[in-house]
């Protein structure tokens, strides 16, 4: 008896139990982490059928692993895709994608606001090989009906963006961007499909830093890409596995497995600190402004409040006194840990300006909507209360 899962079971029993069938091998309660490199032909005509695409069966781990390709059904599943694919890294998410739609003379509308390296990635990568990179404030999707044209071939943001939180409409975007045949590529990596799920509001691509919730605990860098499955072997045969390489090993791909069986419970958690924090700081003579979705004051609630079920574990905010406000505020915690990444247990702070979107010059930051004093916070798992006592302690030293 197989213990997989159909399309009504919820979303915790699918993110334990999908695509895994413990009775087709040993029993075991967890699947089997194939670290193999490379895989045997019965004789040398059913290795070139394998190559040749004739014949199912794996080849070599750089282009299938059925410990990755369980992973893969999973986040597909959860995201209410027809397939997905893992990668490497976050980055090895986008640019196997980007790199497998994009030709030169394609133009990408982004958002203003990227993570640091996708920014780099496009600005300092794709532009050099003849793609147009036009960055939009996409908060308001009419920006983005004056400028599409037939040359845009995709869309891409962040919602909520790192790290300032903007929100950007899924559904308005896709239905201005779909007569024009562009791809709607949304980084989902702050909310994961337990809080937001693109691909039913109309986007084409999902992708993911795997390295932050869906893993879960800090000991891994991973990606995600989901999407049609026609073009996501294009993916996997091209900008995978000829031009990025950017490859999951087995072992990671297990880990990713195991924190997706906490993903819900971890995500509520990681929602009500943040919201905690949020509230304490928003409320805070010392904070000049805190951004988060679930607040009264967030411009973008009613959004949120549509295409999120629930805010997010992320907050960002800036205090009075700016930059050397925030400094003094981060060298003081105790508890809440100095360091860039997102999702895991512990609780981290870092300062976007000199860490994550630092490949930004200042000038494209100001241009890009990322101040200089914004101070981006990671609420983890720990108890709320203890988060607080430190967040109150560190703003007493400011
Ligand atoms: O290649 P990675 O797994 O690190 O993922 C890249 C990435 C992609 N999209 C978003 C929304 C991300 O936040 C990231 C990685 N961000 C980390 C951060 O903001 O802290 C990277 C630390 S420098």
């Amino acid at each position: 008896m197989s213990r997989s899962t159909d399309d009504k079971a919820g979303f915790s029993t699918r993110a334990i139990h999908h695509g895994y069938d413990a009775y087709a091998g040993h029993g075991a309660l967890n699947p089997p982490v194939y670290m193999s490199s490379t895989y045997t032909f019965p004789a040398v005509d059913d290795g070139s059928a394998r190559f040749a695409g004739e014949q199912v069966g794996y080849v070599y781990s750089r282009i299938g692993n059925p410990t990755t390709a369980l992973l893969e059904q999973r986040i597909a599943d959860l995201e209410g895709g027809e397939a997905a694919l893992v990668t490497g890294s976050g980055m090895g998410a986008t640019a196997s994608l980007l790199w497998t739609l994009l030709k030169p003379g394609d133009e990408v509308i982004a958002d203003k606001t990227l993570y640091g390296c996708t920014f780099a990635y496009f600005n300092h990568g794709l532009a050099r090989f003849g793609v147009k990179i036009t960055h939009l404030d996409l908060t308001e999707p009419e920006n983005l009906a004056n400028a599409i044209s037939d040359k845009t071939r995709l869309v891409f943001f962040e919602s909520p963006a790192n790290p300032n939180m903007r929100l950007v409409d899924i559904a308005a975007v896709a239905a201005i961007a779909k007569p024009y045949d562009a791809k709607v590529v949304v980084d989902n990596t702050y909310c994961t499909p337990y809080l937001q799920r693109p691909l039913e509001l109309g986007a084409d691509y999902v992708v993911h830093s795997a390295t932050k919730y869906l893993g879960g605990h800090g000991d891994l860098i991973a990606g995600a890409i989901v999407g049609p499955k026609e073009s996501l072997d294009e993916v996997r045969f091209y900008g995978l596995k000829d031009m990025t390489g950017a490859v999951l090993s087995s072992q990671d791909a297990f880990l990713i497995l195991r924190g997706l069986k906490t993903l819900a419970l971890r995500m509520d958690r990681h929602c009500d600190n943040a919201r905690g924090i949020a509230e304490y700081l928003a409320a805070h003579p010392k904070v000049e402004i805190c951004h988060f979705p679930g607040l009264e004051s967030f411009p973008q609630r009613e959004l949120a409040q549509r295409q999120m079920s629930a805010p997010g574990g992320m907050v960002a905010f800036e205090l009075k006194g700016g930059l050397q406000a925030g400094c003094r505020f981060m060298n003081a915690l105790q508890l809440v840990t100095r360091a860039v990444s997102l999702g895991d247990a512990e609780s981290l702070a870092q300062h976007p300006a000199s860490m994550t979107h630092s490949v930004y010059t200042p000038e494209e930051r100001a241009a890009h909507l990322i101040s200089e004093g914004l101070v981006r916070l990671s609420a983890g798992l720990e108890d709320l209360d203890d988060l607080l006592e430190d967040v109150e302690l560190a703003l007493s030293k400011v």
